[in-house]
């Protein structure tokens, strides 16, 4: 005990030193092997483990050991319990070499990797073009293609710089050093349930090999495509094995270290009352529990839950309060609800450009409980566009499919969060193929279609009835479908009042299309309108990584210099617009899905 308290000053130490440095990491993954069933191996654990382990294939399986290393970046002696696994599977001109390690007690999984690397860079801004390691687990070993609510994707980069692609970073605790011929990884992930003798995860574990600004290659345990970061099939297996009798996890002080962490980088001068949080990071440091041979797990916790009722209680400046700041998706919304909402497919015949007509399909989402035989209640209809390359079918799939978008709506309807609406997903693709006249389909297709069907607020589909039931219309898209819900808002203002534009400028819009000149395009649009600002809302969102962040960004600047247009406020009572900046955010529905979880409670506010 004492010469563990000991190891955990030096964690404390280097974890407070990081942040003093105002260094902030986050992090991404994968690994697994076709041969070695999961099933295989939980099979013959059963009747031993040691036997089983060497029965089967084992160079291209993970065996965790029970154990509990301190995350310090050295190896400690735990660690040689731990099966040897290389990394074999190389892309691109990479002559690195890697191995990995893994542990795991009662609430974490541990990871060690060792890589050999003679040149180590950072320089590119990509975290994933730096020399790093990612982690991908799928701890329920379900295998969805999408990212459900156990999965995650984290990486940290030689110099402990963490970036956190899917997943909750709060469960990520890594310490790296440098060695002779290259470097060292020890990382910690929470796990959400409780594993035991032959709990069997999906995993897998990839090495980023930078040279210079780029990324040269990379190394994988057990996915060869390196698509692991878009599919949790293709990951391979862990085996958790090895807990005796009488076994115990070690302290966990990562918890509190990370919430140390993002205490120390929160921008203070958002808020009214900083010192709250000041005062109770003082008071773990006074209460020097890390130092302490002694401490216990539960003086760690009420040090904890002091520290993140401080955090919960501050208050924001009014100032600061106008912005509209990122909140991560609770990954508890992408479980499945007990409270379903269904997907319907429907069909309709659209003009081409050749004189003749195409068949194409909207997908179309109905929350719980939507009646058909019940006209007095009306559903808001949000139409949803997909992005380049993409369709019709990508985020809801179709009838009785649960993708992730579904199961966002589904909970934040049942928790609340928003009153139960319509989604409909259309398809840029087919009929004119072309987004600067994508308006025409659908006002005279697709709206009519949907909104004569289900129980909305257009008593017909009539122009005049849609301009009437204008306030419970919402157009947003990502990407390609961004450029289209700008378009969208250039023609479609009559008849639709909110307007969602992801990561995507209005491309094509007006003029060399830069951003002045796209902005003053819309303001026109309005002003020539008789529109008046709380008739017609913009909420934006991308990702700060996102290529297409600067175009969006410079835009959205733009438009807020006309602020007799497009007033600007987080709070719609105050302002029409609002940008949403996803810190280390991608190019990726993965995020896009977040923003609309932000965005969603703003759409049809009051309108009902
Ligand atoms: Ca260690
Ligand atoms: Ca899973
Ligand atoms: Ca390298």
């Amino acid at each position: 005990m004492r010469r563990r308290a000991k190891r955990f000053t030096a964690a404390w130490a280097a974890a407070a030193l990081l942040c003093a440095a105002g260094l902030n990491a986050q992090s991404g993954v994968h690994a697994a092997s076709p041969e070695v069933s999961g099933e295989a191996l939980a099979h013959a654990a059963e009747s031993g483990t040691r036997t089983i382990v060497s029965a089967v294939n084992v160079r291209d399986s993970l065996v965790a050991q029970y154990g509990s290393p301190v995350i310090d970046g050295e190896i400690d002696p735990v660690w040689d319990k731990a099966r040897i696994v290389e990394a074999r599977h190389a892309s691109g001109d990479t002559r690195a070499s890697a191995a990995f390690r893994a542990l795991w007690d009662d609430h974490a999984l541990y990871i060690l990797a060792e890589v050999t690397d003679g040149s180590l860079s950072m320089e590119s801004p990509l975290p994933y073009e730096q020399d790093s390691v990612e982690i991908f687990l799928d701890e329920n070993r379900d295998k969805t293609k999408e990212f459900s609510v156990d999965d995650l994707q984290f990486r940290v980069n030689f110099a402990n710089v963490q970036t956190i692609d899917k997943g909750d970073g709060s469960r990520f605790y890594t310490a790296t050093r440098l060695t002779d011929d290259g470097y060292i990884v020890e990382a910690r992930i929470s796990l959400k349930n409780k594993p035991d003798n032959g709990t069997v995860s999906g995993i897998e574990l990839q090495v980023n090999d930078a040279e210079g600004a780029g990324r040269i290659g990379t190394l994988n345990v057990f996915d060869p495509t390196g698509g692991a970061w878009d599919d949790t099939g293709l990951f391979g297996e862990i085996f958790f094995t090895g807990k005796k009798r009488g076994d115990k996890s070690g302290l966990n002080p990562y918890d509190l270290l990370n919430l140390m962490k993002r205490a120390l980088s929160i921008d203070y001068s958002l808020y009214k009352n900083p010192g709250v949080v000041k005062d109770a990071i003082l008071q773990v440091a006074a209460a020097n529990l890390l130092g302490s041979a002694d401490v216990t797990q539960e003086q760690i916790d009420e040090q904890y839950a002091m520290l993140a009722e401080a955090i919960d209680a501050l208050e924001m400046t009014e100032e600061a309060a106008n912005e509209k700041y990122f909140t991560p998706l609770p990954v508890e919304y992408l479980a499945l609800s007990d409270k379903p909402g269904s997907i319907e497919r429907l069909s309709y015949r659209t003009a081409n450009p050749d004189g003749g007509m195409d068949t194409k399909y909207v997908n179309v989402y109905l929350p719980h409980g939507y009646d058909a035989s019940d006209k007095n209640t009306r559903y808001n209809v949000l139409y949803l566009m997909h992005g380049m390359g993409e369709n019709e079918n990508l985020l809801f799939g179709g009838p009785g499919e649960n993708r992730s978008l579904k199961k966002i709506l589904d909970n934040m309807i049942a928790n609340g969060d928003i009153e139960p609406l319509i989604v409909v997903t259309p398809t840029f693709y087919g009929g004119k193929g072309d987004i600067a006249v994508f308006h025409e389909e659908l006002l005279q297709d697709i709206i009519p279609l949907v909104e004569t069907k289900y129980n909305t607020y257009a008593k017909s589909a009539s122009l005049q009835d849609l301009k009437a039931s204008r306030a419970h219309r919402a157009f947003g898209g990502f990407s390609m479908g961004s450029a289209t819900t700008w378009h969208i808002f250039a023609h479609c203002l009559d008849y639709i009042k909110y307007y969602m534009p992801l990561s995507g400028a209005g491309w094509g819009l007006a003029g060399g299309g830069d951003a002045a000149q796209t902005a003053e395009f819309l303001a026109d649009v309005v002003r020539k309108s008789g529109y008046k600002p709380h008739d017609y809302y913009i909420f934006s969102a991308a990702g700060t990584q996102d290529f297409a962040y600067p175009g969006l960004h410079d835009q959205i600047e733009a438009m807020r210099q006309l602020s007799d247009v497009f007033p600007y406020s987080s709070d719609p009572a105050k302002g029409n617009l609002y940008f949403i900046a996803g810190e280390g955010g991608t190019h990726t529905w993965y995020w896009q899905n977040q923003f609309i979880y932000n965005i969603l409670p703003d759409l049809f506010k009051g309108e009902s």
